[in-house]
């Protein structure tokens, strides 16, 4: 044979790097496999259990899954010492079924907390101690309960303020700021597997926020404190600039050592849709994923819901909606084929 034609067959019989792949993937759930990433979803209960069409298209898409509000403090203990994991369960089970992994959301915060646990704070019957000491059950009972089931805890949310000063909250006020240490060593203690997140919103984009929370994982780390993601919520909107330096920051996360998630992508516009507002979206979907996959610490990209008949955005923000991938009967977007058509930016 000649050189040229042995050459010529040699190339031809090597088999193509995956980025080359020219398959387009068929779903998600093949995108996510394709890519070597987790892509999830937050999870409405009710819907999950009443609706075939919704649970269909969850497990056929997603490899990954959140609860949306089940496993919150309200949710888990409305009254105190009265647990109410059915929701929660549910969850866990399903995903188990669908070989779903599962993000633990979330064991401390300023919100969703239990009447009785504000009032008994504000009202001075539960003191700085005992406050603690809940805190610390709280986190020790439900990181156990799903102890090997739940891959990553968001252990803190949205413990910095927007101007880069630590939250404001019970948990600041009574116990100071050292709660953040003590929780990451709780929850490690009750599931030494799991890791554990710090997350926020607009850590996308403000510096404030930014440079706080860095300081906080390096304090952190320096400390020995068990820490191991940094959790982006990325809730978007199209009348705002895409945070176009958010690759930027996911690496400088990064290069502390820890993994990389967006734990709650959303992408909300003001209504009335039109062709010409869905395609903004469509970019700043792919946008998000193409961010993601560029940094080798990123290997989940969680939406915060699905589909439109079920997102937290027209009942928080007025006039606004249509931040999901799919439409309120489940039909696809565009934003879901620009993310079906990402390409490995690596
Ligand atoms: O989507 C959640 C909505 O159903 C709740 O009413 C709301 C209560 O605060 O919380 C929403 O989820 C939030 C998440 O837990 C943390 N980041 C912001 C999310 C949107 O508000």
């Amino acid at each position: 044979m000649k050189p040229l034609i042995i050459a010529l067959a040699l190339v031809l019989a090597a088999p193509l790097p995956a980025y080359a792949n020219p398959r387009a993937p068929r779903d998600l759930r093949e995108l996510a496999h394709q890519h070597g990433i987790r892509i999830g979803t937050a999870v409405d209960i009710a819907a999950l259990r009443g609706e075939p069409d919704y649970r269909k298209v969850l497990n056929r898409e997603f490899t990954h899954v959140t609860a949306e509000n089940a496993m919150k403090w309200e949710s888990v203990e409305p009254e105190r010492g009265v647990y109410t994991w059915a929701d929660a369960d549910a969850l866990v089970e399903n995903a188990r079924r669908n070989r779903q992994r599962v993000r633990g959301h979330t064991l401390v915060w300023h919100n969703q907390l239990p009447a009785w646990l504000t009032t008994g704070v504000a009202d001075g019957s539960i003191d700085s101690g005992e406050l603690r000491s809940i805190l610390r059950d709280h986190i020790t009972t439900e990181v156990r309960r799903y102890k090997g089931k739940i891959r990553a805890w968001d252990v803190v949310n949205e413990v910095v303020e927007e101007d880069g000063t630590m939250r404001k909250s019970i948990w600041l006020d009574h116990l100071g700021p050292g709660y953040i240490a003590d929780a990451f060593r709780w929850a490690h203690r009750a599931d030494p597997q799991a890791k554990l997140f710090i997350n926020d919103y607009n850590l996308e984009w403000n510096s404030p926020k930014i440079e706080t929370t860095l300081a906080l994982v390096k304090d952190l780390q320096a400390r020995g404190v068990p820490i191991h993601g940094v959790g982006f919520q990325g809730h978007l909107g199209i009348q705002y600039d895409y945070p176009g330096d958010w690759a930027n920051v996911m690496g400088r996360f990064a290069g502390l050592g820890l993994e990389v998630a967006v734990t709650e992508l959303d992408v909300r516009m003001e209504l009335p849709v039109t062709e010409e507002k869905l395609a903004t979206q469509a970019t700043y979907y792919s946008r998000a994923l193409t961010d993601c996959l560029s940094v080798e610490a990123c290997k989940e990209l969680t939406v915060w819901g699905f589909t439109d008949r079920h997102s937290w955005v027209p009942g928080w923000f007025d006039g606004q909606g249509s931040a999901c991938l799919f439409d309120e009967s489940l039909a696809p977007k565009p934003a879901y084929r620009a993310l079906l058509a990402v390409r490995d930016p690596r």
